[in-house]
């Protein structure tokens, strides 16, 4: 995002940095560099990679079958779809995820069920989610297919208005807070927690 600094193998944040995360996130600058030091702490590298997001995620959820989705909400962190999650991706997304508004988590969930990133929710993309979050919540494999097929049509029918058979980011952010069957896809969201803020 026209941002030429690297951080690979600094230790430290400079202020630059810092600077530049603390206008784009809901983070105080003492506050990112205490979380700069846990993430180098926990991925010296300055990168998260896929093998070790679904890794935190099935130790955070141990009960649940979270890879699927863990892959998914990896993909929405991961902006620029390079494969790793560097500490500017994971701020922005933390950032919204625990002290976001109301719009700005709409627009992040958004993103997450956007699978192919083209800016528009398929209703198979919608299905997509939804099973990974019900094979997290631990529904049985046979009973996935249908009941995601089935909530996800529900969700097509309320958001998209204009009948063009996808949903563009406006009528999601719009509609999904007052959408029937929409309430627990969010809540499988909520779900999803960061070990970094705890
Ligand atoms: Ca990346
Ligand atoms: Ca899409």
């Amino acid at each position: 995002m026209g941002q030429s600094a690297s951080t690979e193998d600094d230790e430290q944040l400079t202020q630059e940095q810092v600077d530049s995360l603390k206008s784009r996130t809901h983070f105080s600058g003492s506050e990112l560099r205490d979380l700069y030091d846990r993430f180098i702490d926990q991925f010296p590298s300055g990168r998260i990679n896929k093998d070790e997001f679904i890794h935190m995620y099935r130790e955070m959820l141990p009960d649940g079958e979270s890879t699927d989705f863990a892959v998914h909400v990896f993909n929405a962190y991961d902006k620029d779809q390079n494969g790793t999650i560097d500490f500017k991706e994971f701020m922005l997304t933390l950032s919204t995820t625990t002290r976001g508004t109301p719009e700005e988590r709409l627009r992040w969930a958004f993103s997450l069920y956007d699978v192919n990133k083209d800016g528009i929710l398929a209703r198979k993309e919608i299905v997509t989610i939804i099973s990974s979050i019900y094979k997290m919540q631990g529904m049985e494999a046979p009973l996935i297919p249908e009941k995601a097929e089935d909530t996800a049509l529900k969700i097509f029918v309320q958001l998209d208005k204009d009948r063009d058979d996808c949903i563009d980011q406006h009528e999601f952010v719009r509609g999904i807070t007052h959408c029937d069957g929409a309430s627990e896809l969010l809540q499988g969201m909520a779900g999803h927690r960061d070990s970094a803020t705890e």
